[in-house]
C-alpha cells in the first residue's frame, strides 16, 4: 500500500454535488467490502454526485520520489503500485488520462468487489457491460438477474454498485466514473435512470441500434435525442459506437473513412442536443494490429481523426478484433496502442483483456490490462517533448487522404438523399476503403427493425410534465415549467423514484449470495476466477505434442489433477511437434479452512540502534558470493553494500568471493578467515541447483566440522526461509529483503549461539 506523495484533495473535487446521504459506507482497506452494508436501505440511497469527472491538476511538472513527470494527475491516497517501484520508492504516478477498466462478471455483486481492485490499480473509470441482449428491451427492468457476459442493467444494480464506488472513490482518494450503455430500444428509459443514480458516463450511439442490433433507425434517432438531452443535463459523458465498425469489419484497417463518418454523424448530433463537446467522447481504436504494420496505418489514422474532432474528447480503446487468448500478444497490442496514445493524445485510456477469447472475465486480467496502460503511459511520460510527429512525409499525406475519403463519403450520403437512404443502401460496414466498394455492408430498412411504427407525431396538445424533455412540450397556461404541473419530477423531487426491490423469487442477489453464504465473513475460502467461490483455478502445461494432441492431453491432465468442466483456455504451438503450451481451466471441489494453515510468524526486526551496539560489542566477518554457476550479484551486493543500506552499514564487515564461486571455496576462505557466517546468492533454480548447492555447504561444514562455527545465510528470488532450512541453512531470504533483515538476523543467531 501506498500513501499520498503530492496534494492530494477528495471531497472538494467531487464536483457536481448531488445529495448528502446519511446512509453513506466507509471502508478500511484491510476489511472486505461488506456486500450486506451495501444491500441494506439501499431503497433509500441517493448517489453523492453527477457528472463526469476528469483527473485533478494535470497538465503541471510534478515530482513523485526521484523523478520529475509532466503528463500525470493528482497521486491516489491508497493504491498498489507497479511491481517494478519496488525499486524505485514505491511510487505510483497517476497518468493524466482517465483510465477504464470493463466489468463483466454477470452478477453485480461480484462486480463490486472488482471495481475496488480496479480502483486500487488506478482505475477512474468502471464500464459495466451489459448482459447480451439488453437493448432489445423495450423497458427497464427491475431486480438484478444475472447476466449473460455482463451484469443486466436495473435501477437496484445500478444503485449498488454506484453505492459501492461512493464509498471505493473515498477510500482510493479519487472520483470514479460508472458506465454502461443508454443505447438500444429503452435508450431514453435507461438515461432517466442512470441520470437519477449518479451514473457519469454511457455509450449512446443511434447508428449502433441500427446497424448491429437491427433496430428502426427512425425510432434509433428520435429515441437518441430524449436520451442525449437527458445525458446533456445530467453531464453524462457519451460514447459512441464507431468502435464497433473495426469490431464487425473482416478487415478494419479498410474502414477508417467510415469510422470518420460515424464519429461525425454522432457528435454532431449530440452537439446539437446539448451535449457539450467536452463530454462528447469519440471511440476511437487503432484498426489494425501486428503483425501487420500497425504503426504505419493507425498512426496516420489517429491524427487524421484528431485533426477533424479538435473540439471532441478522445477515448482511446485497445484494439480486439485480431486478438487471442494469448495474454503476451494481447499485451503488446495494448502497449503499441498506448504508444499513439502518448503520440497523439488520449482523455480516456480504455483497457482490456484477452478474457473476451477465454470467455471469462477474470478479475486478475482487468487489473494486469490497468497495469499495462499505467506501465506503458508512466513510460512514455512526456514523450511528445522529444519525439515530433513528421507530419510533412507519407504521415501527413495518409492523414489527409483518409479525410478527403470520409468526406468524400459524406457528400455521397448527402447526394443519395440522406443518412436513412445511405444506409438502406448499404454504405456502412462495407469492407471496402472508400470509394472503394465490396458490397457486403450491413443494409437496413427504414421501415423495419425492431420497433418499427412506433414513432408518432405530437399532437398539438402534447403534454409531457418534465423538466428535462426534448423537442415541443405544450406546458398548460399557469405553469412556469413543465413539471411545476406535478410538483416536480424525479430530477427535482428524488423522493418520487420508484424503487422497486427483487421480484423475481429464484433468480435475485439474496439467493446468490445465500449460495456463497458458507464464504462470507468466515475462514472458509475456495479459489475463484469471476464469481465468489466458484472454485475456478488456470493450469499451464507444457506438453511434448503437437497442438490437437496437447489439447485433448491437456484435459486429461486437469482431470487426472481432481479439476471438474475442464476447458482450454489458451493453446500454443512451440512447434509442430515438439511441443505446445496449453492453459486449461477447471474447478476444484474443494475449499480450505485458513484457520488450519501454519503460516510462519514473521519475525520482527531489531532496531538499527540495537543492531549497531551489538555488532560493535561481538564483531561479526562473513564470506560472501554466488554460489555455484550464478552471475546474478545484483541482489547479493545490495544487501552487503553500504550504499544500498547493507549489513556494511551496521558495521558487519565481509569478504566478498564474486560470482560463481564453488562451494568449496567459500567454506574454505570462511574457515581460513575465521568468518562467523557465509552469506550466498542463489537465483538460478534449474533442476533446483539452488537447493542442492545449500544443502553442499551445510554438508561441506559438517565434514569440516565447523557447523556449529558457522552461521550459513542463503539468499535469492526463488528462496524461502522454509526452503532454505529444509536445505540445512540457518536462514534463507527472498526477493524484497533488504541488509538489515539479514543483519538483525545475524545478531540474534549470535545471541543464541553465545547462549
Ligand atoms: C466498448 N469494448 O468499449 P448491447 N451501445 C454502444 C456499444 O458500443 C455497445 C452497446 C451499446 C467495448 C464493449 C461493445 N459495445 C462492448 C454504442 C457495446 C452495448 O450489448 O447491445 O445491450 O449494448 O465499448
Amino acid at each position: 500500500m501506498k500513501h499520498d506523495q503530492t496534494n492530494n484533495q477528495t471531497g472538494n473535487q467531487m464536483g457536481n454535488q448531488m445529495n448528502e446521504t446519511d446512509n453513506k459506507m466507509t471502508l478500511t482497506p484491510n476489511k472486505k467490502l461488506d456486500l450486506k452494508e451495501i444491500l441494506t436501505d439501499l431503497e433509500n440511497y441517493a448517489p453523492k454526485r453527477r457528472g463526469w469527472h476528469w483527473r485533478e491538476n494535470r497538465g503541471q511538472t510534478r515530482q513523485i520520489g526521484d523523478f520529475e513527470y509532466h503528463e500525470t494527475s493528482d497521486s491516489l491516497l491508497n493504491s498498489i503500485p507497479l511491481p517494478g517501484a519496488r525499486g524505485i520508492g514505491g511510487i505510483d504516478p497517476q497518468p493524466d488520462c482517465v483510465i477504464t477498466t470493463e466489468i463483466a462478471s454477470g452478477r453485480f455483486e461480484d462486480d463490486i468487489r472488482r471495481m475496488r481492485m480496479a480502483a486500487w490499480a488506478g482505475a477512474d473509470h468502471i464500464m459495466v457491460i451489459r448482459t447480451a441482449g439488453q437493448s432489445h428491451y423495450d423497458s427497464l427492468i427491475e431486480g438484478t438477474p444475472q447476466g449473460i457476459g455482463g451484469v443486466t442493467i436495473t435501477r437496484k444494480q445500478v444503485r449498488a454498485s454506484r453505492k459501492a464506488l461512493d464509498a471505493i472513490e473515498e477510500e482510493v482518494g479519487r472520483p470514479i466514473n460508472f458506465h454502461s450503455y443508454i443505447s438500444g430500444v429503452a435508450g431514453p428509459d435507461i438515461a432517466v435512470m442512470f441520470a437519477e443514480e449518479g451514473v457519469n458516463g454511457a455509450h449512446q450511439d443511434p447508428q449502433y441500434n441500427v446497424l448491429y442490433r437491427n433496430i428502426n433507425m427512425v425510432r434509433s434517432f428520435v429515441d437518441a435525442c430524449e436520451a442525449k438531452k437527458i445525458m446533456a443535463w445530467a453531464e453524462l459523458l457519451q460514447i459512441d459506437g464507431a468502435h464497433n465498425a473495426n469490431a464487425t469489419a473482416m478487415k478494419a484497417w479498410k474502414v477508417m473513412p467510415e469510422l470518420l463518418v460515424q464519429h461525425a454523424i454522432n457528435s454532431a448530433f449530440s452537439r446539437r442536443v446539448g451535449i457539450k463537446p467536452k463530454n462528447i467522447a469519440l471511440s476511437t481504436v487503432p484498426p489494425s494490429a501486428p503483425p501487420a504494420p500497425c504503426m504505419r496505418l493507425d498512426l496516420p489514422y489517429a491524427v487524421a481523426l484528431r485533426d477533424l474532432f479538435k473540439d471532441y474528447t478522445m477515448r482511446a480503446q485497445q484494439h480486439t478484433k485480431y486478438m487471442e487468448s494469448d495474454m503476451r500478444e494481447a499485451t503488446v497490442t495494448h502497449t503499441l496502442n498506448l504508444v499513439i496514445s502518448r503520440l497523439t493524445s488520449a482523455d480516456i485510456q480504455s483497457t482490456i483483456t484477452p478474457d473476451e477469447g477465454r470467455n471469462v472475465p477474470w478479475h486478475y486480467n482487468n487489473i494486469a490490462a490497468i497495469d499495462t496502460a499505467r506501465q506503458a503511459l508512466n513510460g512514455l511520460d512526456g514523450l511528445r517533448e522529444m519525439v515530433e510527429l513528421k507530419r510533412d512525409g507519407v504521415l501527413g499525406a495518409k492523414a489527409r487522404e483518409l479525410k478527403e475519403r470520409a468526406v468524400l463519403f459524406m457528400e455521397e450520403i448527402l447526394a443519395v438523399g440522406g443518412y436513412f437512404k445511405a444506409v438502406e443502401e448499404g454504405f456502412f460496414i462495407d469492407s471496402g476503403c472508400y470509394p472503394e466498394r465490396s458490397g457486403d455492408g450491413i443494409p437496413r430498412e427504414i421501415n423495419g427493425g425492431v420497433g418499427v411504427g412506433l414513432v408518432f407525431e405530437r399532437d398539438k396538445d402534447y403534454f409531457a410534465p418534465v423538466s428535462v424533455h426534448y423537442g415541443y412540450n405544450c406546458v398548460p397556461a399557469g405553469f412556469k415549467s413543465a413539471s411545476e404541473a406535478i410538483g416536480g419530477d424525479t430530477f427535482e423531487d428524488r423522493s418520487k423514484i420508484a424503487y422497486i426491490d427483487e421480484l423475481d423469487a429464484h433468480d435475485n442477489v439474496n439467493v446468490r449470495l445465500a449460495e456463497v453464504a458458507k464464504y462470507e465473513n468466515s475462514s472458509i475460502v475456495k479459489p475463484e476466477v469471476e464469481w465468489k467461490a466458484d472454485g475456478i483455478v488456470t493450469t499451464s502445461i507444457f506438453l511434448p505434442l503437437d497442438a490437437r494432441t496437447a489439447e485433448f492431453a491437456a484435459i486429461k491432465c486437469g482431470e487426472k489433477m481432481g479439476l471438474e468442466d475442464v476447458v482450454v483456455v489458451h493453446k500454443r504451438a512451440l512447434h509442430p511437434s515438439e511441443g505446445t503450451l496449453v492453459e486449461i481451466k477447471g474447478k476444484v471441489k474443494f475449499d480450505i479452512d485458513i484457520k488450519e494453515l501454519v503460516i510462519p510468524e514473521v519475525i520482527p526486526l531489531l532496531s538499527e540502534d540495537e543492531i549497531r551496539a551489538d555488532i560493535a560489542k561481538h564483531p561479526v566477518l562473513i564470506v560472501a558470493g554466488t554460489v555455484g554457476n550464478d552471475e546474478h550479484s545484483v541482489g547479493l551486493k545490495e544487501v552487503l553494500d553500504i550504499k544500498h543500506g547493507g549489513i556494511e552499514r551496521y558495521g558487519v564487515k565481509y569478504i566478498y568471493l564474486g560470482t560463481s564461486v564453488p562451494c568449496e571455496k567459500l567454506v574454505d576462505a570462511a574457515i581460513e578467515a575465521g568468518a562467523g557466517a557465509i552469506l550466498i546468492s542463489t537465483i538460478i533454480t534449474h533442476d533446483d541447483v539452488h537447493v542442492k548447492n545449500m544443502r553442499k555447504i551445510h554438508d561441506l561444514c559438517i565434514e569440516k566440522g565447523v557447523r556449529d562455527r558457522l552461521i550459513l545465510v542463503a539468499g535469492g528470488t526463488q528462496v524461502t526461509h522454509e526452503i532454505a532450512k529444509e536445505a540445512g541453512m540457518d536462514a534463507g531470504f527472498g526477493r524484497g529483503t533488504k541488509g538489515i533483515d539479514v543483519a538483525s538476523f545475524l545478531v540474534k543467531a549470535g545471541r543464541e549461539r553465545r547462549g
